[in-house]
């Protein structure tokens, strides 16, 4: 039967990704779901013919999930993912990895014990083509040595329940995430600055501009917009010692008419990163089926968490934060069995 997938939320993301795993992946079921809201998980189950579980940790001990997706919130994802470490599952976690560098560190640790790879987690852009393409163009020294990033991530709007900090810890550690695979580099230090605030943006910072320093003297400049109304628009732009490289237009057609170009932007990270998420959910589960993941792990997860942490306060404070990352255990590390 294949590997047998359980699911923890049934939410925007984990509907897509159920959907991925049981229509674009051969030999891969998704078996068991979970939510806290128990009429939408039956419904999730209902149209997969899954058995729904009253809980996570219910939901990974079952003798009948040989791996676990956890896309519930962010908050929730450390007690998943440690249970399932614990039960030796490979887990497939949504970023980020958990809230705090130190819960993100405690994963590591768990991992490590467990002496060898379980965890990946959802950082798609390294699975994007355009990325891919980007880094590419980066790697072969084309445009010399790299110097600068710019990069613009702008919603078109995001839910209720989004809070202020959100801006860094759900939407800017995409590119936390993206640049340290994209440099090879460790982000050193951060600051946030605050423009006008947007008369679209309600309660939350919008827009913000981060600056994070890399170890390697590259420094990137990330626009965070979330209300831009008109699309969902991902760019970046990387200057090099001889030459500049971008990423493309999203969209593949253009439309000539009446004196205007026209080409359609994103409606939000569904359109702009399906076909990531595809390759990414394929390759995880042919990982998980009897490989080893060399997707992001639980140390990248860390980094951006202790990141995303230092980025939070220089938002509140509005000062340069630097980033000291933990040392890294090797699986089977004495140090982390503590
Ligand atoms: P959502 O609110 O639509 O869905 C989350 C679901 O989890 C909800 O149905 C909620 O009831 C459920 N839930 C919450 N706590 C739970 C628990 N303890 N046990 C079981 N179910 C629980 O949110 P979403 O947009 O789908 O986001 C979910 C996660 O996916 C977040 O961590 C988010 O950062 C991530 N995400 C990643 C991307 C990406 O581009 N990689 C895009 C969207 C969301
Ligand atoms: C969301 O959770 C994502 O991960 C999207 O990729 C990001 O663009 C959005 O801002 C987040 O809220």
């Amino acid at each position: 039967t294949g590997l047998r997938v359980g699911v923890i939320g049934t939410g925007m993301i984990g509907r897509e990704h159920i959907r991925r795993l049981s229509t674009v992946q051969a030999g891969v079921s998704v078996v068991a779901v979970t939510d806290v809201d128990a009429a939408l998980a039956a419904r999730v189950a209902a149209g997969l013919g899954a058995v729904t579980h009253p809980d996570g940790l219910d939901l990974i001990a079952s003798p009948r999930v040989d791996a676990v997706v956890v896309c519930s919130w962010g908050g929730t994802h450390e007690e998943y993912v440690l249970a399932a470490i614990a039960a030796g599952k490979p887990v497939f976690c949504e970023k980020p990895l958990a809230t705090s560098p130190q819960a993100a560190l405690r994963i590591v640790a768990a991992e490590a014990r467990h002496g060898g790879r379980l965890v990946q987690v959802g950082y798609m852009r390294r699975y994007d083509a355009a990325y891919r393409a980007l880094k590419k163009v980066l790697d072969s020294g084309v445009i010399g040595a790299p110097l600068m990033m710019h990069c613009a991530h702008r919603n078109a709007g995001v839910p209720g329940f989004y809070e202020p900090e959100y801006t860094i810890t759900e939407t800017a550690v995409h590119e936390i995430d993206m640049v340290r695979w994209m440099f090879g580099s460790e982000i050193v230090a951060v600051r946030v600055l605050r423009p006008r605030v947007s008369r679209h943006a309600g309660e939350l910072p919008d827009p913000l501009l981060l600056v994070l320093e890399l170890a390697n003297d590259v420094l990137v400049d990330v626009e965070i917009s979330v209300n831009v109304r008109y699309g969902y628009d991902i760019r970046g732009e990387i200057l090099g010692e001889d030459g500049t490289v971008a990423l493309g237009e999203p969209g593949l057609v253009a439309v000539r008419r009446d004196g205007r170009v026209a080409s359609p932007v994103p409606g939000d990270w569904r359109d702009r990163f399906g076909a990531a998420y595809d390759v990414e959910l394929r390759e995880w589960a042919v990982s998980a089926a009897g490989g080893v993941p060399d997707g992001p792990g639980a140390w990248d997860g860390y980094a951006a968490a202790a990141v995303s942490d230092a980025a939070v306060r220089a938002l509140r404070t509005g000062e340069r934060v630097t980033v000291t990352l933990a040392e890294r255990p090797r699986p089977g590390d004495e140090r982390a069995r503590a």
